[in-house]
């Protein structure tokens, strides 16, 4: 009451001397006036691809500072690209005046590295073996030499490893179990190594997930590679093999950045977020630069209007070793504080190249009950801007996983990956069919060229859309109906995070 009081009291105070109150108005700082209410239309008419792209230039300029260090740019967690990361939201937010509470959140995360490795089976070198991350290298990180051991069923019970695998590498198929069990399990029989062999045609590249004193160094291996070693050792042949992978799995502390509203219902939060890392191979600039820099201009421009309920922004550290920061979030939320986030919204490359307007097919038959809302709020919007959409499946790759699976409704919207654009989809979005979404996904070439600045103004004004229309109300929208979510259905997930976890 004393600000409006006081905001009063000065209007009165001014009108006293007789100046008009609009030019008196003028005189407030707009801290204590009652600012223009947030709509959707005004948000979004502050939002244009040339504030966006001088961020990015400005964010390309942050990850070369890693330079020194990896021989090109990257924003890594732990690199000094994230650290100016970090610095460069953490100002810019602070520097908005007193608009927001601001919260550096810092975590442990664990990030892998592996600097060298090489597969020989007999006397072949798959091409399509591939380290699996946060594996741990070869003892001593010098190669290992044993027969090839073929595992039972899909390597998911210890009844499944032999004991002849002591002293020797396990070959294990997928499925079933996530494969950091199906490592620690061979790394208890006494395995040298393992490799896991795809259940499903093509290369297959994950992660262990979080590290076990029982992994071994696990590679990831195509079916047509793997087919002719099963085949022989299903029939008695024997396979000398070689497994040598040079790698590190360390802790490192990084840092989570929300930024709160001081204004709206503090009850009644809209939360969305990005990811501030990016992979060790480049700067991260579509990956998930175009998702900060989108919060980063919405967080700006929201300054200049009042809001209904609170908006909390985040940006996640360690999304690309696996959702860490996001995880840790929702991980430390007491039952009281989950149940003040209405939705979680997802922002996680906005602006591919050979973009396609993609919309996670959240449904309330799975997911939180509000999913499915948000979900049909951005389709919506697509569809009354005369634009076309594509669903993609909810599948756990992003940062609102730790949301949906603590009962908080949760989507997002993306412009593809590794994704291969189809004829019909360039039929609906132009670009080249064929081709990856995003040609430079998780490379060095994911920087200042590889933005679509057209798909990246209209996904930021569907951003602000979202921003506004929940900041404003969220009335016809659910309420919460708890922090548990579908287990049974998220059992079967097999990503979390962007690499495959199973
Ligand atoms: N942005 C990716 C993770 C990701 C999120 N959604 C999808 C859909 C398809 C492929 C990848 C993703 C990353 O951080 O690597
Ligand atoms: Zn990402
Ligand atoms: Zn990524």
């Amino acid at each position: 009451m004393r600000s409006a009081a006081l905001s009063l009291g000065l209007i009165s105070g001014i009108s006293a001397f007789r100046i008009p109150l609009s030019q008196a108005l003028e005189q407030l700082p707009l801290a204590d006036a009652r600012k223009e209410l947030v709509s959707s239309s005004g948000l979004q008419d502050q939002i244009h691809a040339s504030n966006l792209l001088d961020r990015a230039k400005v964010l390309y300029g942050l990850a070369e500072q890693a330079i020194d260090e990896y021989n090109h740019p990257t924003r890594v967690i732990g690199s000094k690209g994230h650290l100016a990361t970090l610095d460069y939201i953490y100002s810019t937010i602070v520097g908005l005046g007193d608009y927001y509470d601001v919260t550096n959140q810092s975590f442990p995360a664990v990030s892998g590295n592996v600097y060298e490795s090489r597969l020989v089976l007999g006397h072949e070198v798959p091409v399509s073996a591939r380290p699996m991350g946060l594996t741990p290298a070869t003892k001593n990180k010098q190669p290992v030499y044993g027969q090839l051991i073929l595992v039972s069923n899909q390597g998911c019970d210890v009844a499944d490893y032999p004991s002849d695998l002591a002293g020797a590498i396990a070959l294990i198929k997928r499925g079933t179990c996530p494969f950091g069990t199906k490592s620690e399990l061979a790394g208890k029989a006494g395995a040298l190594a393992a490799v896991v062999y795809n259940n499903e045609p093509g290369e297959m590249s994950g992660t262990l997930g979080t590290p076990s004193p029982n992994h071994v160094a696990t590679f990831g291996l195509s079916d047509t590679d793997a087919a002719p070693f099963v085949h022989k050792l299903k029939h008695g042949k024997k396979v000398d093999s070689i497994a040598y992978i040079d790698a590190t799995v360390d802790t490192i502390h990084t840092t989570n950045i929300i930024a709160q509203t001081k204004g709206g219902n503090p009850e009644n939060c809209v939360m969305l977020g990005g990811h501030s890392d990016s992979v060790t191979e480049g700067p991260g600039i579509n990956d998930d630069g175009s998702g900060t820099l989108t919060l980063l201009e919405i967080a700006t421009q929201l300054t200049k209007y009042s809001i209904n309920n609170c908006v909390r922004f985040a940006w996640w550290a360690a999304e690309e070793e696996g959702l860490l920061g996001s995880d840790y979030y929702v991980s430390v939320l007491s039952e009281e504080e989950n149940l003040k986030i209405r939705l979680f919204m997802d922002y996680d490359m906005l602006a591919s190249p050979n973009f396609a307007y993609q919309v996670y097919n959240a449904t309330n038959a799975v997911n939180p009950v509000g999913s499915e809302e948000l979900r049909d709020l951005y389709t919506e919007f697509y569809v009354s801007h005369g634009l076309n959409f594509s669903y993609i499946p909810f599948d756990g790759r992003s940062d609102y996983d730790g949301f949906i699976r603590n009962g908080i409704p949760g989507g997002g919207i993306a412009t593809g990956a590794e994704g291969v654009k189809t004829e019909e989809e360039q039929m609906m979005y132009g670009g080249v069919a064929g081709d990856w979404y995003d040609p430079c996904y998780h490379q060095l070439c994911d920087n200042l060229g590889n933005l679509n600045a057209t798909a990246w103004e209209i996904n930021s004004k569907l951003v602000a859309h979202t921003v506004a229309t929940y900041a404003l109300s969220f009335e016809g929208f659910p309420a919460r109906t708890g922090t548990n979510s579908n287990a049974m259905e998220l059992e079967k997930r097999k990503y979390h995070g962007p690499k495959l976890l199973m």
